[in-house]
């Protein structure tokens, strides 16, 4: 068994690659990116940023290698809007982007912080400068969201993590419409007890689709008397049928070991929300947050990711003991 992250992802010797130092106008930190790459293969981030009150907007940043010479937009790009969208009164965060190719437009997935929790809303942009809201897709409390590229069985699936009492466990809903959803089905529980995804997961960025199936990239959450251990780990659902896992990691994959994933405003930290995958789409740069506080990169080889998780993987009828 192997649980050396250096061994699957590989840091940017950059990192951080982004933080509150690199915004043209103050604000707290910035992490948690949702990422893209446009058609000229222009890296965007759109990143969480935190402002000096607490709330959290989202602001685009552009990198033509996606690791330096960023461009920031010299103002928030996308602003919580309350007043007509009374579910986002307290910010919004933590963005998944998916390119829906029969829409030719980019589906962002956020965190939309209302009066009664964090829900799911959704926007649709085509440049990253103009949005237009559908609104809030899954009620509160619920986040980690994310849309599948394409249609399974004619319908839009949506990966989501509702949480209640009885844990945070990862779910899927379909759509005909991107608006009305249904056919809930949970997917990945969270493990018990000293498990390192215990009590709590949820989905990091957009699935990766491979030929043996999607791969899920997930959070789970040790919780300890120090506070919580964020920590990322694989997963593989059905090509078909996204709600059967075939395979799960017993260990995590990628955590929290370098000075700027174990120091900041929330301490031993790495949080997904996106990557961009190399033109042969053989790598993935996973784009991250760190200690709630900057953004890095870390790279890895999809196959390797795939031996991994057969190496280290839990098969479908264990999936969620
Ligand atoms: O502080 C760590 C993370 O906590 C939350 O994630 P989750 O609800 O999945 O535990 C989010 O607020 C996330 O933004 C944050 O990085």
């Amino acid at each position: 068994m192997n649980n050396k992250s250096e061994e699957l992802f590989h840091r940017s010797p950059q990192n951080p690659i982004l933080s509150a130092r690199n915004w043209p106008y103050p604000v707290n930190s910035v992490f948690n990116p949702g990422a893209t790459l446009l058609p000229d293969g222009t890296t965007l981030l759109l990143c969480r940023v935190e402002d000096r009150s607490g709330r959290s907007h989202l602001c685009a940043a552009r990198s033509a290698n996606g690791i330096d010479g960023w461009q920031v937009d010299s103002k928030p790009t996308l602003l919580s809007d309350p007043e007509n969208y009374p579910e986002e009164i307290w910010g919004i965060e933590d963005p998944r982007i998916t390119y829906a190719a029969e829409l030719e437009k980019y589906v962002v997935i956020y965190t939309s912080y209302s009066l009664g929790g964090p829900g799911v809303s959704l926007a649709l942009t085509k440049d990253f400068r103009e949005f237009e809201r559908l609104g809030v897709v899954m009620l509160p409390s619920d986040k980690d969201a994310a849309l599948l590229p394409k249609r399974i069985d004619g319908h839009w699936a949506l990966i989501h993590r509702p949480m209640d009492t009885f844990g945070n466990h990862i779910w899927i809903a379909y759509s005909p419409d991107l608006q009305h959803w249904g056919r809930h089905k949970l997917i990945l529980k969270a493990r018990r007890g000293a498990w390192w995804d215990a009590n709590k997961i949820g989905l990091s960025p957009p699935l990766i689709e491979t030929a043996q199936g999607w791969l899920m990239i997930y959070h789970g959450v040790r919780e300890t008397p120090s506070g919580s251990l964020y920590r990322i780990g694989l997963a593989l659902l059905e090509r078909e049928r996204p709600e059967r896992c075939l395979r799960r990691s017993d260990v995590w994959a990628f955590g929290p070991e370098a000075p700027y994933e174990r120091e900041g405003d929330v301490p031993n930290v790495v949080f997904s929300c996106g990557y961009t995958l190399d033109p042969d789409g053989k790598n993935i740069n996973l784009y991250y947050g760190c200690a709630d506080s900057s953004i890095a990169l870390a790279t890895a080889n999809i196959q390797k990711l795939l031996d991994w998780l057969e190496r280290n993987g839990t098969p479908p009828e264990e999936c969620n003991e």
